[in-house]
C-alpha cells in the first residue's frame, strides 16, 4: 500500500474549514478553533479529551497518530506529518494489538514510526482471533456508528441481525441498520422485511437505502458529520462497498458481482477507514460469514431490550422464562406480543455466551498457571547458579 497525501493543515482557520466542508467544532471541547482538531482535508481527528491524555503519555519526539489501514505487521497511521508507516517493536510484541481506528502513541525512527502505546478506546469491535480462546481480533477501534449493512434480497435474516447487534451493542458504539439493496423487491414486501427488521431491533434506527441510486443514503448523514467514524459490517455481497460508494460520491472502493448462488465473493480483502468529502471517516471491511460471540453481557440485554423489560415483571428474579408462575415473558407471547423465536434466539446467545466465557476463565487460569511455572522456574535456576557460585 502506498502512503498518500503528505502533510496536514493544523494552523488552518476555521473559514478554510468551512471551505472543505469541515466543522470547525471539537467534537470533545465543544470549542471553535480547538488547537487538537486537524483542520485539513485528512482523517486525524485527535479531539481534546485524548490529546490530553497523549501529552501524559508521551515521551518528546512522539506523536499520535490513528490507524487506517493494516497489512503484514505494518500499521498505516495519519500524523500531523503525514501519513506513516508504523510497526510494533519486537518487546511490545505480545503486548499491543492495533486495530483500523486506534489512536497511537509514535515514536519516529528515520522513515517509519514505532508503535510505543495505543491510546483509549472510546468504542472496540472485536472477535474471537484464530489462536487461544483468549486472544482477540480487533475489527475496529473508536468507531461512533456501526452500519450493520443488510441486504432485503436472500441476505435477510433476522437471527443474524440479533447476533450482529449483540455485538455491536457490546463493542460501545451506536448500531444503525442498514437494509441495502431496497430496490429489489416490490414495495410491499420491502415494506413488510423492514416491519420484520424492527422487531428484531428494538430502540435502533433502520434505514432502507439502494446504493446503486443512492436512494434513502441521505438519511444518514446525521452519523456522518466531520469527525466521526463510521464502520460498516454485513456479509460479503451485502452492498458495503456499494454503499460507501454511494456516501462519497465516487468509486473508492471496488465492487464486485454476486456468485450464481446470489452469495459475495469477498471482493473487498482488507479494512480501511476512508474519508468521505464532508469529513466523515468510513470504515469498509471484507464480508463477515460468522460472527462468533466471545464477550458482551450487556450487548445482549441492549438487544433484546424488550425482553429485559418484560422480565423485570416476572414473579420471581431469577425466572427463565419457562413455564414458571407469574411469568411475564410468557404472558407476553400468549397475548401475542412478543414472538417465541426472539426469546429461542435470545437463549442460543446467552448459552453461546456463557460457554465462551467459560473458555476463557479456563483459559486464563491455564495462562497464570503456565506463568507462574515459568516463575518457580526461574527462581529456581537463580538459586542453583548462586550456589554454584558460592561452591566455586
Ligand atoms: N440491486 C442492487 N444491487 C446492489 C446494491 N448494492 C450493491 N449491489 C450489488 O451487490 C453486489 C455486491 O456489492 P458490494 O458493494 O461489492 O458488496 P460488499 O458488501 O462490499 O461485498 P464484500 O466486499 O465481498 O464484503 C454488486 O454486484 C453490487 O452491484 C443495491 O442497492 N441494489
Ligand atoms: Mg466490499
Ligand atoms: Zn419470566
Amino acid at each position: 500500500m502506498r502512503l498518500r497525501r503528505p502533510g496536514c493543515f493544523l494552523s488552518a482557520q476555521p473559514a478554510e474549514m468551512a471551505a472543505v466542508g469541515l466543522d470547525p467544532i471539537c467534537p470533545f471541547s465543544r470549542r471553535e478553533r480547538c488547537f487538537h482538531v486537524c483542520r485539513s482535508a485528512c482523517r486525524l481527528w485527535l479531539g481534546c479529551r485524548l490529546a490530553a491524555i497523549f501529552a501524559e503519555t508521551a515521551a518528546p519526539g512522539w506523536r499520535a497518530g490513528r490507524v487506517f489501514a493494516q497489512q503484514r505487521g505494518v500499521w498505516f497511521c495519519v500524523t500531523e506529518a503525514g501519513e506513516r508507516r508504523a510497526q510494533i517493536p519486537p518487546v511490545l510484541r505480545d503486548a499491543l494489538a492495533p486495530g483500523i481506528g486506534d489512536w497511537l502513541a509514535l515514536e519516529p525512527v528515520g522513515d517509519h514510526d514505532v508503535i510505543r502505546a495505543i491510546l483509549p478506546r472510546r468504542s472496540l469491535l472485536s472477535r474471537q482471533g484464530a489462536g487461544e480462546a483468549t486472544d482477540q481480533q480487533v475489527l475496529a477501534a473508536n468507531i461512533d456508528a456501526l452500519f450493520l449493512c443488510m441486504a432485503l434480497d436472500r441476505d435477510f435474516n433476522l437471527r443474524r441481525l440479533e447476533r450482529i447487534l449483540t455485538v455491536a451493542w457490546g463493542s460501545g458504539a451506536e448500531p444503525v441498520v442498514v437494509l441495502t439493496k431496497n430496490d429489489v423487491l416490490p414495495p410491499e414486501q420491502a415494506a413488510a422485511r423492514l416491519a420484520e427488521a424492527t422487531a428484531a431491533a428494538p430502540a435502533v434506527a433502520i434505514h432502507p437505502v439502494c446504493g446503486l441510486t443512492g436512494m434513502g443514503v441521505a438519511a444518514l448523514a446525521s452519523w456522518l458529520r466531520p469527525g466521526r467514524t463510521v464502520a460498516l459490517i454485513g456479509a460479503s455481497g451485502a452492498g458495503k462497498s456499494t454503499l460507501l460508494n454511494a456516501l462519497a460520491g465516487a468509486e473508492v472502493s471496488v465492487t464486485g458481482a454476486l456468485d450464481g448462488g446470489g452469495k459475495g465473493r469477498h471482493t473487498t480483502t482488507w479494512r480501511e477507514l476512508h474519508r468521505l468529502p464532508g469529513g466523515a471517516l468510513v470504515l469498509d471491511s471484507p464480508g463477515i460469514r460468522a460472527l462468533r460471540l466471545w464477550d458482551g453481557e450487556a450487548g445482549l440485554e441492549r438487544a433484546f431490550a424488550e425482553i429485559a423489560a418484560l422480565a423485570e415483571l416476572c414473579r420471581f428474579r431469577d425466572c427463565r422464562h419457562d413455564g414458571e408462575p407469574g411469568c411475564a415473558v410468557q404472558a407476553a407471547i400468549t397475548r401475542g406480543e412478543l414472538d417465541t423465536a426472539r426469546l429461542d434466539s435470545r437463549r442460543k446467545l446467552a448459552r453461546e455466551l456463557a460457554f465462551a466465557e467459560r473458555r476463557q476463565s479456563k483459559a486464563l487460569a491455564a495462562e497464570e498457571k503456565s506463568r507462574w511455572k515459568r516463575i518457580h522456574r526461574d527462581q529456581r535456576s537463580r538459586v542453583a547458579h548462586r550456589a554454584r557460585l558460592q561452591d566455586d
